[in-house]
């Protein structure tokens, strides 16, 4: 990644970062989940009408993630993360917890996280790798209202102070693996351009909002971020 300065970067990833590690993406071929589509299953309508079904849902991309390991991109980000002497943060819209064990530290989950769980009681977050849909108590408060700690349709999410700061400061945005069709994340390249930024897209296919890219590559990621970083 030949870069004059040490400029700061902010690096974006979605469900594709994760699809050669063996997790499905959303909004593929392979992204409906039993005839659902994630916006069905992840709001908090769907939780409060149907709250079997989403920790179905949960509990089954939990299990999956328990047989999969981290890919060339995620030990590429890493790698860049351990070595970039600028600032740098990943924003990952991803629920997976496969950039932290690729070694990634500068990282945050703006959807939430599968290996956590919210207690919609007291408000702790819990890390949690087990099933939940059997109603266990919160540790915390002793209430059985434990949710998946994953930001639904319709509510906010995590750290968007920390992220608009981090994109006002930008030299760089680099989206990895998302298609573009979710808000507020779909909305960071503007940001970031309208603040100076350079927009590099590293991706299977256009994403929605390709055109406002300053460049944009097409491939999987197991191959195009590790040539990026390199
Ligand atoms: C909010 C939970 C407000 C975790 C998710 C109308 C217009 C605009 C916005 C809205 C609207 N109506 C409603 C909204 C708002 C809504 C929204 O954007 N809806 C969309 C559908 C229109 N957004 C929200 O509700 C957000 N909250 O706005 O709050 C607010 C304000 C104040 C106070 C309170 C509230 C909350 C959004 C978060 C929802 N949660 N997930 C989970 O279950 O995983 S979103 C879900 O989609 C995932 O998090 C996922 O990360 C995200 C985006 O999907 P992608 O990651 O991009 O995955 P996708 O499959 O779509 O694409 C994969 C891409 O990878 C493809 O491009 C493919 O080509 C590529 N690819 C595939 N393989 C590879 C690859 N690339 C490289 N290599 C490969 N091998
Ligand atoms: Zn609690």
């Amino acid at each position: 990644m030949r870069q004059s300065a040490p400029g700061n970067l902010v690096i974006l990833t979605g469900a594709g970062v994760s699809a050669e590690s063996g997790l499905a993406t959303f909004r593929g071929p392979d992204g409906l989940w039993e005839g659902h589509r994630v916006e069905e299953v992840c709001t908090p309508q769907a939780l409060a009408r149907n709250p079997a079904l989403v920790h179905a849902f949960y509990d089954a991309r939990r299990a999956k993630l328990a047989e999969v390991g981290p890919n060339a991109a995620h030990r590429a980000l890493a790698r860049l993360d351990a070595e970039w002497p600028g600032e740098l943060l990943i924003v990952t819209q991803n629920v997976d917890d496969l950039h932290e064990r690729a070694g990634a530290k500068r990282l945050l989950h703006m959807h939430g996280e599968l290996t956590s769980a919210l207690c919609a009681g007291c408000g702790a977050r819990i890390p949690w790798n087990g099933p939940m849909g059997h109603g266990p108590k919160c540790p915390a408060c002793g209430a059985a209202k434990l949710r998946p700690d994953i930001v639904f349709f319709g509510e906010m999410p995590y750290e968007m102070d920390r992220i608009d700061a981090a994109l006002s400061r930008a030299d760089l945005f680099v989206s990895i693996g998302t298609s573009g069709a979710v808000y507020p994340a779909a909305g960071f390249v503007q940001i970031a351009r309208h603040h100076g930024a350079r927009a590099l897209e590293l991706n299977l296919e256009p994403s929605v909002g390709s055109s406002m890219f300053s460049e944009s590559r097409m491939g999987p990621a197991g191959e195009l971020v590790p040539a990026w970083v390199e």
